[in-house]
């Protein structure tokens, strides 16, 4: 298992790498150019330069969250061949570059959603929460503004606010894009990305729907066990894996997480790790990585990974904003750390009890 701590770039982060480097156990960051559009073509010497940067502050680019899909892709549109070309060539110059892990998602117009960026605890620390009543009083086109909002003034991921001045568009784009359609058009992209993915032995990890169910009556299919297990079925391919991200599987409390683990022995790639805890039905709220400050047991899911040979790479996961930091929501140093000695002191009792027998 290798522990990172994403990290989004100098200009966009207010975290450092130096301060990354100093949390135990710690050996890489998960980054992406962030500025590139969902279509472009990275640079090689974007790539190189980052790469450095990293290096430099002695770590390493454990993978990249995310290389983000186009929307022709994902809606199957005329052009999707040309994006899906683009994507094989950013793929293989990160391939070159020795980058062999790849976040993305297939979410159709948002990426996460919440309805508060702070609700504030009772420790008077905040966290993101959502509540599905709220969002069924908004308006998708007002979403981006009230999420942006909320923001500190960072660019939040997936709510870039060239891609959300675009929403009515984008809505309409989706208009014929139903469940089966976006199944297909995500097999259909996964086919075309595998020779490249065995070339350089890239890991693509799909990231799951967040929260998983559908949102603004848009299409989810990376929502459940069963829905997951289907297209990984359909390109049988070990490169063909996931991101087993806890947080957003855990948005539904039926979705038996350690079960999903063990479902997918061999095809997770890579592992957010965190906590939430529910309120009522659509209703959670972000918590401390710690079992008892929400309602996951964080244990079962850590032993789950340990007992399938998980040995990709885990990160924590949003963090609760503590003791005064200001930073893009969720994405806060302190809490994010508490979270990496959390997840690595599991891990180690983990491992020592096995070791030892018990
Ligand atoms: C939000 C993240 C997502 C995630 C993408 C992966 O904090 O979990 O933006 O990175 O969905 O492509």
């Amino acid at each position: 298992m290798q522990m990172t701590m994403r990290w989004f770039g100098a200009s966009y982060d207010s975290v450092t790498l130096q301060q990354i480097r100093q949390v135990p156990g710690l050996t890489g960051v998960i980054t992406t150019l962030y500025g590139t559009k969902p279509g472009e073509i990275w640079e090689e010497k974007d790539i190189q330069a980052i790469k450095k940067e990293v290096e430099a502050a002695g770590l390493v680019i454990a993978g990249i969250e995310s290389v983000n899909i186009h929307d022709a892709i994902k809606t199957g549109g005329a052009d999707r061949d040309k994006y899906i070309e683009n994507y094989i060539t950013t793929l293989e110059r990160l391939g070159k570059a020795g980058i062999h892990l790849i976040c993305y998602n297939f979410m159709p117009v948002f990426d996460w959603t919440r309805s508060n960026l702070a609700k504030v605890r009772p420790d008077g620390s905040t966290v993101l929460s959502y509540d599905q009543k709220i969002i069924d009083k908004i308006d998708p086109n007002d979403i981006s503004t009230a999420m942006n909002s909320q923001s500190n003034g960072f660019v939040l991921p997936g709510w870039e606010p060239e891609r959300v001045s675009k929403l009515k568009e984008l809505f309409a784009m989706y208009k014929d894009t139903d469940e089966e359609k976006l199944f297909a058009n995500l097999t259909y992209f996964l086919k075309a990305i595998m020779p490249v993915c065995d070339k350089y032995d890239i890991n693509m990890a799909i990231h799951p729907d967040d929260p998983a169910w559908p949102v603004f009556g848009l299409p989810r299919i990376v929502t459940t066990k069963e829905k997951i297990l289907r297209f990984i079925k359909a390109v049988d391919n070990s490169h063909n894996g996931v991101t087993l991200c806890t947080g957003s599987l855990g948005t539904n409390p039926k979705n038996d997480i350690p079960d999903i683990i063990k479902s997918l022995k061999g095809r997770i790639h890579f592992a957010h790790v965190r906590n939430l805890k529910h309120n009522g039905p659509g209703d959670f709220e972000e918590a401390a990585h710690l079992s008892s400050d929400g309602s996951m047991d964080m244990y079962a899911v850590m032993k789950a990974l340990y007992d399938v040979g998980f040995d990709g790479v885990i990160r924590p996961d949003h963090g609760r904003a503590i003791w005064g930091e200001v930073s893009m929501p969720g994405y806060g140093l302190y809490d994010r750390a508490l979270g990496c000695a959390y997840l690595n002191g599991l891990w180690e009792a983990i491992v020592k009890s096995a070791k030892a027998g018990r």
